[in-house]
């Protein structure tokens, strides 16, 4: 029993406000008087911050005097945003702290909004592990996330003329007071090198470059405190920070040099979703958090149990993509180079250690790297994947049914062209469990990526349906609707979302219409305001919030919304006189800074802005806006405001979707293509509460095989070309009549994401949405049971199944 100081229980307001000062006083050295906001912010942030340390301290007791297994997910993004609210809300002191600030003349809702965005990821894939890492230790899951501490997360985008502008977003630069430097968790990285033969299997790697990780950890707090778990980032340090030897004799700038090297490691997110990098230091930053997350992993292991070979019941480590993927590599290095086991008994228990998680099967976004860099980067980590390559294909052989071509496919060397290291098949072969993220993604995994090793592996496929964090998601964005939700359903909907289905039997009624409606006029008059200070545009909140933002990629086909935009607006102006409903369509979202259609779509968002918001003919009931600086922050704001959610990409190629769960979490209706989540959305929702359009994944995957002529579709469409021509013509490009020819152009000739296979089912989904609209109660009592149906996309059930099904650390 550790004799640690009892919690701080100490709720009351009054003392909370003096803690507050106490920190101002002493930690950051200012009086009430002088205090700017941003010394509030931070003494709050120390006050939440000591109480959320106690609860770590028991948790990390916990776990250890129970010799249970943790979870180690491993990810080379976090997108965690503001943590503030978010540890507030678990702790559940916000009524008492702002009470508190309320005494002080301090505005929580102020200071709340100094706190930087920790953008540590690129979309989807790290705000999935944020949400995981809140729903792991909700649900009392020992676990801990490892990545890296990059010094620019991911770019600041200004719009500029309406073109996207990347400026480095600097998060760190007045201090991060949630993380705490351990400086004594440092680990020695190395590459290049030679290799010697040894004793066994095992050999002696001596690396020609040396760097040391050094680990930064924060508290990641579940709801109620229930379980405090740490997310442990690493920072790339030079091994000897001054390099004495070389400063005195003189050569200053050759210390710098190395420590310049050593800061390139985590300076910088790769701000490419979707399409490959390719570069050497992104294979850099893999192996450095890879091999440090692994060697403090170890040592933990060993320090408590002792034995290596018992690692497999203790620790499981997830893969987050295959961005982590060398870990197999390096674990096996370790096992046999350090830990002298031999290599089937490593294997062994590689296998039974990882699991993988697949995210995209965009062919650009699977990563492979050339052989010559690979070998050049680590050599031995090169022998062991062909060492693991042989035993592999040689069982693949030993079955006897498989045709060469399968072998090939299967193998870890991409032979086609230049050689290089399938990243996913060696993740696939490293782990015992390899899952998708929603029923249709797993699927069209086993059918393509992966067909060949599902054959050879029939039982390692399988899926996880993605979910989010309501406690984020619904109840901090949205406390007025958690309120609703709360008097409805009870208190426990914060532990098990499905009992949000009890607003179910309230959907009808006239008066729960009318709250809910009124809840959602202020979430949009909040929005409204929001756009009026940053753009100096005015939205009228009664107009329907038609809402698509994420990463700009033309799989997601905001282009499809535009394009219908203009339709749109050309059958506004011919028809004046029917009675349209007043829409806004807002969009954010950032585009890879070398992706130029991406940049280009950002472009055209804002010339069809800048020309239909200008016309006095339908600037009643048609507003255009692209909202600068898409973030985790702004969509807190533009999440619980959404009337409509457009979830609108080629069916087969969003893996899974998380912005769609939120947006029916807080009441949007759908207008969306069977394609990731959206298919499991419906069968929670029953069809009459979603619109779906469009072709199904198999047949686009069909009319692609057939034989696509966008031409001949294009013809047929008399709304859809004149929309086209429209954009072609420059009517919103006066300046530059020819900026979207080829864009356009691109849809013409191949369309490969099927705009206009889609086109005309789009528009007539979207004058199907109009129709439930004018019917208002029929709008609410489908906007209440999105609210009720959503409880499955509850990222707290993912994590049990995660638990349960794939790392065995729940009953
Ligand atoms: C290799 C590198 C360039 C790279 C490729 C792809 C880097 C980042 C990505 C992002 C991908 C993997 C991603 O974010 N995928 C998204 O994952 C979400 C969470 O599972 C899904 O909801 C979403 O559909 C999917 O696009």
């Amino acid at each position: 029993g550790g004799a640690l100081e009892p919690t701080p229980k100490s709720s009351d307001p009054a003392l909370l406000a003096t803690d507050i000062v106490n920190r101002l006083t002493y930690r950051i050295g200012k009086d009430a008087t002088v205090a700017t906001q941003d010394d509030w912010l931070t003494a709050v942030i120390l006050v939440v911050r000591d109480r959320v340390v106690t609860k770590w301290m028991e948790s990390t007791r916990d776990t250890y005097r129970r010799e249970g297994k943790r979870v180690y997910y491993l990810s080379l993004e976090f997108l965690i945003g503001r943590l503030m609210r978010d540890a507030m809300t678990n702790l559940e002191l916000v009524d008492e702290l702002q009470q508190a600030l309320d005494d002080l003349g301090v505005d929580l809702d102020v200071i709340r909004q100094l706190e930087p965005d920790a953008a540590l990821g690129n979309g989807g894939l790290g705000r999935l592990a944020a949400c995981f890492m809140e729903s792991m230790a909700s649900v009392d899951i020992p676990a801990y996330g490892y990545g890296i501490r990059y010094q620019n997360g991911m770019f600041r985008q200004e719009i500029s003329d309406g073109w996207q502008v990347e400026l480095p977003e600097t998060w760190l630069e007045h201090g991060n007071p949630w993380e705490f430097g351990r400086r004594e968790s440092a680990y020695d990285i190395g590459f290049g090198g030679s290799i010697e033969t040894g004793e066994g299997d095992a050999c002696t790697w001596t690396p020609a470059e040396r760097f040391v990780a050094e680990a930064f950890d924060t508290p990641i707090v579940g709801w109620q405190a229930k379980r405090v778990n740490t997310l442990r980032l690493w920072r790339a340090e030079p091994v000897d920070p001054i390099l004495l030897g070389k400063f005195n004799a003189g050569d200053h700038i050759g210390a710098l040099r190395e420590s310049n090297k050593a800061e390139a490691l985590s300076r910088v997110l790769y701000p490419a979703d979707e399409t490959e990098a390719g570069q050497e230091l992104r294979l850099r930053q893999e192996y450095f958090f890879s091999s440090a997350s692994l060697q403090d992993i170890l040592r933990r292991h060993l320090s408590q149990f002792g034995r290596i070979t018992s690692l497999p019941d203790k620790a499981a480590i997830q893969l987050n993509d295959t961005h982590p993927a060398v870990s197999v590599a390096e674990l096996m290095r370790l096992l046999i180079d350090v830990h002298h086991l031999d290599f089937d008994l490593a294997w062994d228990i590689t296998k039974r250690t990882f699991a993988y998680t697949n995210h995209t099967l965009l062919p650009e976004a699977l990563e492979s790297w050339p052989i010559p860099l690979f070998e050049r980067l680590l050599p031995r980590h090169m022998q062991l994947i062909y060492a693991i390559n042989a035993r592999v294909l040689q069982e693949a052989r030993s079955v006897g049914t498989f045709e060469p071509e399968q072998i090939s496919a299967m193998s870890l060397i991409d032979e086609n062209g230049s050689r290089r290291v399938r990243m996913g098949n060696l993740a696939f072969v490293g782990a015992h469990s390899i899952n998708g993220v929603s029923g249709l993604h797993t699927d069209l995994m086993k059918q393509t990526v992966f067909r060949d090793l599902h054959q050879l592996y029939p039982l390692r496929i399988n899926n996880k349906t993605n979910g989010v964090t309501p406690r984020r998601w619904l109840m901090q964005v949205n406390p007025k609707l958690y309120n609703l939700a709360r008097e409805v359903a009870g208190d426990g909907i914060m532990t098990d979302l499905d009992r949000l289905t009890a607003l179910n039997d309230v959907a009808e009624d006239a008066q729960v219409q009318q709250r809910v409606a009124a809840i959602k006029a202020e979430n949009k008059a909040a929005l409204s305001n929001l756009i009026q200070d940053r753009m100096g545009l005015s939205i009228d909140p009664a107009m329907m919030f038609d809402i698509q933002i994420k990463r700009i990629h033309e799989y997601k086909r905001q282009l499809l919304n535009i394009v219908e935009t203009v339709a749109l607006y050309d059958e506004i102006r011919s028809h004046p006189e029917r009675p349209w409903v007043p829409r806004v369509k807002l969009f954010a979202g950032k585009a890879a800074a070398s992706y130029h259609n991406a940049k280009l779509i950002i472009k055209l968002a804002n010339d069809v802005a800048k020309v239909v918001n200008a016309d006095p003919a339908t600037r009643d009931v048609l507003k255009v806006a692209f909202l600068p600086n898409y973030n985790v922050s702004l969509a807190e704001v533009m999440v619980p405001a959404a009337d409509l959610s457009e979830q609108i990409s080629t069916a087969g190629m969003e893996a899974s979707g998380t912005g769609n769960m939120k947006f029916g979490l807080n009441g949007a209706l759908t207008i969306g293509t069977l394609d990731g989540a959206n298919v499991e959305m419906r069968e929670h929702l029953g069809a009459d509460n979603i619109v779906i359009f469009g072709m199904t994944a198999s047949e686009v995957a069909q009319k692609r095989a057939d034989g696509y002529v966008p031409e001949e579709v294009i013809a047929a469409s008399p709304e859809l070309a004149q929309a086209l021509r429209a954009i072609e013509s420059g009517i919103f490009s006066p300046d530059d009549p020819s900026r979207y020819h080829d864009l356009i152009g691109g849809i013409r000739m191949s369309d490969w994401f099927m705009l206009a296979a889609d086109f005309d089912a789009y528009a007539a989904a979207q004058r199907e949405v109009d129709d439930i609209w004018r019917d208002r109660s029929r709008w609410n009592a489908i906007s209440i049971r999105n609210t009720a149906r959503m409880g499955y996309f509850s990222s707290d059930r993912t994590i049990r199944q995660y638990g349960r099904e794939i790392w065995s650390v729940l009953p």
